[in-house]
């Protein structure tokens, strides 16, 4: 194996009370990249420097710890605008990356179907080109150049710009063929009237675990997902059918969050996390045992909003409860994926989520429309009562919505339970 990537951790301290699990969290995500955080240096200040991000002492500190520590990467992971970062990387030996690179960088280490290798790389592209505009932007303004005064070589990174721009494109293509079929096959599962709910939460709070831990409290002990003590350990999106108490729903895994994600992250995963965008219910999993739990669910939600899925009924449920000495009052369900508790009150409330008001409905369907049937069986409860020599006489419980599809064929509406 290749030795581990050395790497300098530079912040900038805004005085901020989220500043130091910021930098635990730039550690970890360091960690997930298999690299080695060898040293970390920060600056105290109200804003960053705007040519250097440090000042130029905190710098020349910077160049010095580099060479001492023999360090191969500089991380910095205060928001500093490009043209910044590539200053940086003339003046020192090793690379200079911001935190978008390194949240990059371990996204395309972990891509392994062509839809998430595609969506990597088409944010990849996204943030090359915004780094390259806003340094050109710099220098023209430094210049104080014009459109009338362009030299040869912004002509070539024009065309180098240009170029980015229509692979961009042609991966968007691409991405877009394989979204169309997924949403064929998306289309087939809502053609079977099944209710989904997607499990979202920030990075390693346990979405893939609590699919597995609901997998095997059904009684499925195969088709687990990965789960792993590390950051972005799923990319793509799985899907399971589970059944509980007579009904049935599908319960996807997602791609967890990060505090600031790279928006073009956020805009190139929109075809992984559209699963989450058309569920009837969204599963909002914390780490209760993590102090920064109620930023980090806060942040969830505002990604999802972001993504469209804003209006999605959302249930709430801190997990890793074992961890937590002294609990607290959640608003929400309390879980352990690892030891089972609560499992059963989850499951409960999500399938009254997914199945709220219930109409019963007396039909008789004609012969030639029972496949009607066949498309409600996994959410519908239908008892066949009687037969004529035209059609059935059938009792339809369930969800009104799709209760709705029978009513051409509807004697009387029985009772509504709550
Ligand atoms: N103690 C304890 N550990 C848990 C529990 N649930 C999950 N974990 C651990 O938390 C770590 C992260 O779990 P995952 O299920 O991979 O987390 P995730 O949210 O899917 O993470 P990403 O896919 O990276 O977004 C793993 O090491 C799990 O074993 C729990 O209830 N209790
Ligand atoms: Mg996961």
């Amino acid at each position: 194996m290749a030795d581990k990537k050395r790497v300098i951790l530079a912040f900038i301290e805004y005085g901020r009370a989220e500043d130091e699990h910021y930098i635990e969290e730039c550690r970890e995500l360091c960690r997930a990249a298999g690299a080695e955080v060898v040293g970390i240096i920060s600056q105290r200040s109200r804003k960053a420097d705007p040519h250097t991000g440090f000042r130029s002492g905190k710098v020349s500190e910077l160049i010095t710890m580099c060479q001492e520590l023999e360090a191969d990467q500089v991380i910095f992971c205060s928001d500093l605008p490009p043209a910044v970062i590539s200053r940086l990387n003339t003046m020192m030996e090793p690379e200079v990356l911001d935190r978008t690179s390194l949240i990059l960088q371990i996204f395309e280490q972990r891509a392994r179907s062509r839809q998430a290798k595609l969506q990597v790389e088409i944010a990849s592209l996204k943030h090359t080109l915004s780094s390259y505009e806003s340094e050109h932007e710099a220098r023209s303004h430094e210049r104080g150049g014009t459109a009338m005064n362009r030299g040869a070589g912004e002509m070539r990174s024009t065309s180098v710009h240009r170029h980015t721009e229509a692979r961009i494109r042609d991966l968007q293509k691409d991405l877009k063929r394989i979204s169309d079929r997924e949403n064929e096959a998306e289309d087939r599962r809502k053609r079977n009237i099944i209710r989904r709910a997607a499990i979202v939460g920030y990075t390693n709070a346990g979405k893939s675990s609590l699919l597995n831990a609901v997998l095997r409290h059904t009684g499925i002990e195969e088709r687990r997902v990965e789960e792993k003590d590390m950051l972005f350990a799923t990319l793509d999106t799985s899907v399971r059918r589970i059944r509980c108490r007579s009904r049935e729903f599908l319960l996807y895994d997602t791609v967890g969050f990060v505090s600031r994600l790279p928006h073009e992250l956020v805009e190139a995963f929109n075809t992984t996390l559209s699963a989450a965008a058309q569920a009837d219910l969204l599963i909002n999993v914390t780490d209760a045992s993590d102090p920064m739990y109620r930023e980090k669910k806060e942040i969830t939600l505002a990604t999802m909003q972001q993504i469209g899925a804003g209006d999605i009924p959302v249930l709430s449920v801190y997990n890793k409860i074992d961890l937590v000495r002294e609990r607290e009052e959640y608003p929400g369900i309390a879980v352990s994926c690892l030891t089972g508790e609560g499992l059963d009150t989850l499951l409960e409330q999500i399938t009254e989520m997914l199945y709220p008001a219930e109409v019963v409905m007396n039909c008789h369907i004609p012969y030639d429309r029972i496949g009607m049937l066949d498309r409600g069986r996994n959410t519908l409860r239908i008892i066949v009562l009687d037969r004529d020599e035209t059609g059935m006489y059938v009792k339809i419980s369930g969800p009104r919505d799709f209760v709705r599809i029978f009513r051409p064929w509807m004697i009387n509406e029985e009772r509504i339970m709550q």
